[in-house]
């Protein structure tokens, strides 16, 4: 088929519906053990379930953020190479289980996740925590700024929407480290979210605030999931920005090997994933804006939503899948 938007990363739209059905078997395999309170058991069937689809691909992929270094993670480790061995050659970065505790206990927005990129165009983020600021689609650039002062940048936002500060919501991970970040929104007269985990999918629902309710992400969460967030962005449009916590001498020297040579600076979602990318992201629990897998009598539903950033298409699919031994 004619592609006015293919460009020479191979990175098709076909390509973006087999994303979806790497993130749906990962997803239905990490809901199978959703509310049993075993993060690693759920998270071990994801991986393994991910990892034979990915396997399917008609890619030569290598994992550049995965479940991490090939001593500690037997698969999906980074630098292991995924797919048939011909087709385009990408980059991945992949979460087949974000947020496992949420999925121990059955609380919403874990998500099964993946995107893939033109080579050497995501950031090769080390197992870090980064700080994080995302907006949707919509607004000035540059409107919000990571150095701003959290309260600053909340007033910026609520003027460039044209609603009063008290309108506005921000989505912060509920830990102490964010103690600062909380009375400096709440002093605004803004509303906080707090979740206690998933900022994969606190940072997509400030794309579509209407729906989620989420106007603005803050905080610290992981490095990897801040690039797998950040290639979702790419897609829908939005500003993020993420900079790298490391804080010791071991941080500073595992992240100069990975290629980070000024620890301090920060990255635009354009630095985050700068080439084309193709996102997928299926529900495991229900969510703000996917809801979570369905096990009915006769088939298994899915809702997984896949984005190209090259046409910027964002797609919501519904799946029944009626033959549900494929699965096993
Ligand atoms: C972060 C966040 C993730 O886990 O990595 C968090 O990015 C871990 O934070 O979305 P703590 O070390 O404070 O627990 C998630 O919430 C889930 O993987
Ligand atoms: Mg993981
Ligand atoms: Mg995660």
């Amino acid at each position: 088929m004619n592609d006015r938007r293919s460009t020479d990363s191979g990175l098709t739209r076909e390509l973006a519906m087999e994303l979806a059905r790497v993130t749906e078997a990962a997803a239905v395999a990490a809901a199978r053990l959703r509310g049993r309170g075993d993060e690693k058991a759920a998270d071990q069937v994801a991986v393994d379930a991910m990892r034979a689809e990915l396997n399917r691909l008609p890619i030569r992929g290598t994992v550049v953020i995965g479940e991490g270094e090939r001593d500690e993670a037997p698969m999906l480790y980074i630098g292991e190479e995924v797919g048939l061995g011909h087709g385009p050659e990408v980059d991945i970065a992949l979460d087949p289980l974000e947020g496992t505790t949420i999925c121990a206990k059955n609380m919403p927005n874990s998500l099964a996740v993946i995107s893939m990129a033109s080579k050497g165009t995501l950031l090769f983020a080390p197992d870090v925590y980064m700080d994080k600021l995302a907006i949707g689609p919509g607004y000035p650039e540059g409107i919000v700024d990571i150095d701003a002062d959290p309260a600053d940048n909340i007033k910026a936002l609520a003027k460039a929407k044209g609603v009063p500060v008290s309108e506005i919501t921000a989505c912060i991970l509920d830990r102490p480290r964010h103690d600062e970040i909380l009375a400096a929104v709440r002093s605004t007269g803004a509303a906080v979210r707090l979740i206690g985990d998933g900022d994969v999918a606190g940072i997509i629902d400030t794309t579509d605030p209407d729906v989620t309710g989420v106007d603005i992400y803050m905080g610290r969460g992981g490095a990897p999931e801040g690039v797998l967030a950040a290639s979702a962005l790419r897609c829908v449009g939005g500003q993020m920005q993420g900079r790298l916590i490391l804080d010791t001498p071991e941080k500073v020297a595992r992240a100069a090997k990975m290629g980070v040579s000024d620890p301090t600076r920060s990255y635009k979602m354009t630095e985050l994933a700068s080439g084309d990318v193709l996102f997928a992201a299926t529900g495991v629990t229900d969510g703000n804006m996917l809801k979570g897998v369905k096990f009915a009598k006769n088939y298994i539903q899915t809702e997984t939503i896949v984005m190209r950033s090259s046409s910027r298409t964002v797609r919501e699919i519904t799946a029944r899948h009626q033959d549900v031994e494929k699965f096993n």
